[in-house]
């Protein structure tokens, strides 16, 4: 088929690779002028992706290429798939990106006017249920002229890339598929079927979408639970780590979560802000559990702080200017990514209690707001700070080095043994 995918970022990269490698035609669209440079010159920016990957595609035999609009030129698509970014704008859903690709899909389609009615457009990016068949549906019959389910099939399939380092692929991942048509959801699983191993048929772009943020949504709150467990285990002078393993032995009907600084990335926290935002906003039915997740999460990286200040000041060595390393911003182990990064929240509040803040993170580059220690100094410099907050646990560090020479330390992540200078949240 002839493909054309809508934003290349972690999901539509992938995507336009994979659906390459299977010998559909691509072209790959984004309004980044400095990706499409990159993928042109066969570099790419995406961990899933190595550039020999995009090169064994990028030939212009299998015909992916990367353009920086959706073109007229493009507009013979059979599918077009919408992988854009859903994030929040001052707390609240932005469908901006999606309701820019709608238009551009749309002006294109709109010169097809009546001709093709066998093309398809599918919305990937995360978003509240209801959006495929309303905002987005509306956007792309305003500028095409056309209807959906009439003139274009038009469905839902809710991408599930886990970020980072990961044996769950795009193509050993079970897609749900969704389609407002018996007609459409044939021709749109039909695609999917020639990518990944299993696709699954729901009835309804709805049911795609809130299964979608059921998936982030569960794990958000059972992050929440586990982080309260932490408070109250702290309270009680118990080790709440072996108290989830010993609750784990149960071996049925327990998943593990881990007690942590904070929930980070721009799925978990954002999917759930979706639902709760709709819930509250457009139902009139406030979702309180997942509201109250929100608040105990959110809540993590001043805890954080607070129990740093009180390890200093157990020591008698004052906060005001006392030394901190900070060892990892990126949001999760092995991974680059500072989005809704809890490590960001803790390094502002040691800074605000005056503690004088130093930061390693290899994966990360240019952080400015603070001193930067590069890991091959770390060893010497550990006992220089007073406290040493491991805030992600990224597989480069040596944390054997971290419990031997550091003075103390706050482990918000639970990579060393307790001892007398090792403190657990
Ligand atoms: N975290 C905890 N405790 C845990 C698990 C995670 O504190 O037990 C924290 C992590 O440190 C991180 C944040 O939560 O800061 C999110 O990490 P993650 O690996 O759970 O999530 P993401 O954002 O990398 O990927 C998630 C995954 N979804 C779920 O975990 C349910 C992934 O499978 C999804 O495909 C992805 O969101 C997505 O794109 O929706």
């Amino acid at each position: 088929m002839k493909v054309a995918i809508l934003g290349l970022g972690y999901v539509g990269l992938p995507l336009a690779v994979r659906a390459a490698e299977t010998g559909h035609s691509v072209v790959g669209i984004d309004l980044d002028k400095s990706k499409i440079g990159s993928l042109r010159t066969g570099v790419s920016y995406i961990e899933d992706v190595s550039d020999a990957r995009l090169n064994a595609v990028n030939n212009g035999r299998v015909g992916l290429l990367f353009s920086p609009e959706m073109l007229l030129s493009h507009a013979d698509f059979d599918i077009a798939v919408v992988t854009v970014p859903t994030p929040l704008r001052q707390g609240e859903p932005d469908l901006s990106y999606i309701l820019a690709a709608a238009t551009s899909l749309g002006l294109v389609m709109r010169q097809d006017k009546y001709g093709r009615t066998d093309r398809a457009v599918v919305l990937e990016s995360t978003t509240y249920p209801g959006t495929t068949e309303g905002v987005f549906r509306e956007t792309l019959e305003e500028h095409s002229g056309l209807t959906a389910g009439e003139h274009f099939h038009l469905g839902f399939s809710p991408e599930r890339i886990d970020p980072g380092p990961s044996l769950h692929t795009l193509e050993n991942t079970p897609k749900l598929v969704s389609a407002t048509t018996p007609e459409g959801l044939r021709v749109i699983q039909g695609f999917y079927d020639t990518i990944v191993e299993r696709t699954v048929a729901v009835s309804s772009p709805k049911v795609a979408e809130l299964a979608k943020v059921f998936e982030n949504v569960q794990a958000y709150v059972n992050i929440a639970l586990v982080n309260e467990l932490a408070d109250l285990s702290h309270a009680l002078g118990v080790d709440v780590h072996e108290t989830i393993d010993a609750a784990m032995t149960k071996g049925h009907s327990m998943a593990r979560w881990k007690p942590g600084p904070g929930v980070g990335g721009h799925c978990l926290p954002i999917d759930s802000l979706y639902l709760t935002w709709q819930a509250r906003e457009q139902l009139g039915h406030p979702a309180r559990l997942i509201e109250m997740a929100a608040q105990i999460n959110e809540s993590r990286p001043g805890y954080v702080v607070d129990r740093a200040a009180s390890m200093l000041t157990e020591r008698d060595i004052a906060i005001r200017d006392a030394r901190v390393l900070v060892m990892g911003l990126a949001y999760k182990p092995d991974v680059a990514d500072l989005r809704e990064s809890p490590a960001l929240s803790i390094v502002q509040g040691l800074v605000g209690r005056g503690m004088q803040v130093t930061v390693t993170d290899p994966l990360v580059e240019g952080w400015t707001m603070t001193p930067v220690l590069g890991i091959e100094e770390l060893a010497g410099a550990l006992p220089d700070f007073d406290l040493v907050v491991i805030a992600t646990d990224h597989n480069v560090f040596d944390f054997e080095k971290v419990a031997s020479l550091a003075r103390q330390v706050l482990d918000t992540r639970n990579v060393l043994r307790r001892s007398e200078t090792v403190v657990a949240l």
